[in-house]
């Protein structure tokens, strides 16, 4: 049932306003909203890629988990590990980020996400200076710097240890999982759970080519371990400052990079004396920079963003 028509103004990155209806329908009680005409960018950091769409006039996604599931298609969509949407901020944020999952599932957090919000940001507002931006998201504010060389540079926060935290069950409550056997395939991996505001569980193995990526990850996201279901990272540490990394994504599978995923892994080798606090992570898309600081504690995630191309849905 139509219950109503809304109109909604977005600016595409040269400035221009644009007004595109919505149509609000009522299908099965769930009120869903078709937009029509309406812009958006793909943006890719290190391959990790994403649908943005500019939602700063409105403070809830002006899409559907569900429409995001299709545009995420590879086939039948645009094709994207995920949709992000650039809302309106609070008293002390300048934006808002929410992001659909390429399942429609919804995370608290994406690093290399964030980078990428930061330069379509930046690019919206037609900015070519170093600019920071602080940003609300589900997993608290998040600071990213678009920098001149076009690097951009997050202030992550915190890394959260306690088995309540992650979420996992692997441990009691107040307790950390770091380097606990965790039963998969018929085999105990070691592993060490770390949270970005996002799940993730962290592995060291010989050989990270040698993975069966697509077979074990999903049956470490579904784990009971998880009632969050998780994301997994494998690494091979080259170097104390140089580790490669294959990850499997909660709801978007194997990726090309994963920003939360790299602090993560870097919490997980110092913890563990594998690593030093800063390194190299390389990942199938390419290079993050990461740096835990022995000051205040708090995760600092250098690396590219970039904008493929813009269109109209
Ligand atoms: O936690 C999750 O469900 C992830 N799939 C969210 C996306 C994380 C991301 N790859 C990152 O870079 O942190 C975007």
């Amino acid at each position: 049932m139509v219950i109503g028509l809304e109109n909604h103004v977005h600016r595409n990155p040269s400035g221009m306003s644009i007004v595109y209806p919505v149509l609000l329908l009522r299908v099965n009680n769930v009120l869903e909203k078709i937009a029509t005409n309406m812009d958006f960018a793909k943006y890719h950091g290190l391959g990790n890629d994403f649908i943005l769409i500019d939602n700063r006039l409105s403070s809830e996604p002006v899409l559907t988990p569900e429409q995001a599931v299709k545009l995420c298609d590879r086939h039948f969509g645009i094709g994207a590990d995920g949709v992000i949407f650039a809302l309106p901020g609070h008293a002390r944020t300048d934006y808002s980020m929410r992001i659909f999952n390429a399942d429609g599932s919804e995370p608290e957090m994406c690093g290399n996400g964030i980078r990428c919000l930061a330069k379509f940001l930046a690019d919206l507002e037609g900015k070519s200076n170093q600019i920071e931006y602080h940003i609300d998201t589900l997993a608290g504010v998040i600071t990213p710097e678009v920098k001149l060389d076009g690097q951009v540079r997050v202030d992550m926060g915190e890394p959260r240890l306690k088995a309540v935290e992650i979420p996992t069950t692997l441990v009691p409550d107040l307790e950390k999982a770091i380097d606990r056997p965790l039963e998969v395939a018929n085999q105990s991996w070691a592993v060490t759970c770390v949270s970005m505001g996002n799940p993730h569980c962290i592995t060291f193995v010989e050989d990270v080519a040698a993975v069966p990526l697509e077979s074990i990850g999903p049956l470490f996201e579904h784990h009971w371990a998880f009632p969050q279901r998780i994301n997994t990272e494998f690494i091979q540490v080259i170097k104390r400052d140089y580790l490669k990394m294959r990850v499997w994504e909660r709801g978007a599978g194997a990726t090309l990079a994963c920003g939360t995923g790299a602090c993560a892994v870097l919490v997980a080798g110092v913890l563990t004396n594998r690593c030093d606090r800063v390194a190299q992570i390389e990942l199938p898309g390419g290079i993050l920079e990461v740096e835990w600081s022995a000051t205040n504690q708090r995760l600092y995630m250098t690396g590219p963003a970039h904008c493929v191309f813009t269109g109209k849905l």
